[in-house]
């Protein structure tokens, strides 16, 4: 292998799904920079006009689709369209995702299927849907967003968990079906990262003090601070580059440790030495 362009993504084509902002966006910036031509999409017409900005500001010719990926036909012209617009999905990122934080007990039965719709479902119809081509060129890269609830549990994230888990088996199985093409297929598990999703877990109280969350957070991760999404491109390159052409079905943690890490007493934190976060 060429050892100096063994990270390289030229010539490649990335299709990352909810990437108008949030992970999704830093991991597409991240594949455009190491050469790939990006695709990605959304539902919001306001969320695509400003991604599109957003990712010509930093010079990148990002191509959008209105798509949902819980819609196999939407998925499937998409995909389509990439083609004649890209050349074919060399690499998928199943990034697009939601949570609803609702106590089991409490959780509507629509509120669960829409978390498992778009978190796992989707993962499945796109990746059914990039994978014939992939096979016929034999090779792909597809990397699926999981999350710290695809090993652990918590209050109110019934859904979610069980989409997250669920989508950590899927990437076992598509690496145990597909491997033989010469198709790798990982997952990347975001520790707790500053972006909208996360935002109401960091809003300051009242009183102006820190979200009871926040400041737990940080006493569960030995940096003591929240991921940037920037934190994420490193990895998300290496799992898109011939680099990890023997890396396949594994989930690969970028949390700071939490995973790591019993944590201390939320009390024993010196907040004054705490960056503000978004
Ligand atoms: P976010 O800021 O809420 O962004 C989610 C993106 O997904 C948006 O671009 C949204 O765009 C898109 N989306 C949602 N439903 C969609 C659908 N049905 N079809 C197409 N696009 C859809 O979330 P994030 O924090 O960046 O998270 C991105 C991924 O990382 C998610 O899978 C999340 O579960 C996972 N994750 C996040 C964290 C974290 O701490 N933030 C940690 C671990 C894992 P539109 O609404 O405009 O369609
Ligand atoms: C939550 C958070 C987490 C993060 C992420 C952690 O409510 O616990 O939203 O689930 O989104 O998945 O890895």
């Amino acid at each position: 292998m060429d050892i100096k362009n063994m990270f390289s993504l030229e010539g490649k084509t990335a299709l990352v799904t909810g990437a108008a902002y949030g992970i999704g966006f830093a991991i597409a910036e991240a594949l455009a920079g190491a050469g790939a031509k990006i695709a990605f999409n959304c539902r919001d017409k306001e969320h695509m006009e400003k991604a599109l900005q957003d990712y010509q500001a930093k010079g990148i010719e990002a191509k959008g689709y209105y798509c949902d990926v819980t819609d196999e036909q939407q998925v499937a012209d998409m995909v389509s369209k990439i083609g004649q617009d890209l050349g074919g999905v060399d690499i998928l990122v199943n990034n697009a995702g939601i949570i609803k934080r609702i106590p089991m007990v409490e959780m509507e039965l629509k509120d669960w299927n829409a978390v498992i719709n778009i978190d796992l479902t989707g993962p499945f119809i796109c990746s059914k849907a990039v994978l014939p081509g992939m096979m016929e060129k034999g090779q792909g890269k597809i990397i699926n967003i999981c999350s710290m609830m695809s090993e652990f549990g918590r209050e109110t994230v019934s859904a979610y968990a069980a989409a997250k888990g669920g989508l950590k088996m899927l990437t076992r199985n598509i690496c145990s079906e597909y491997g033989q093409y010469n198709i790798q297929c990982n997952g990347i598990g975001p520790g707790y990262i500053a972006t909208p999703q996360t935002a109401p877990l960091r809003a300051k109280q009242a009183d102006g003090s820190m979200h009871p969350f926040d400041r737990f957070i940080r006493s569960k991760t030995p940096a003591q601070r929240w991921g940037k999404t920037e934190d994420l491109q490193g990895l998300a390159i290496f799992l898109a580059s011939g680099a990890s052409d023997f890396i396949n079905g594994q989930v690969i943690y970028a949390d700071g440790g939490i995973s790591a890490y019993i944590g201390q007493d939320p009390g024993n934190l010196d907040a004054s030495k705490f960056e503000d976060v978004e």
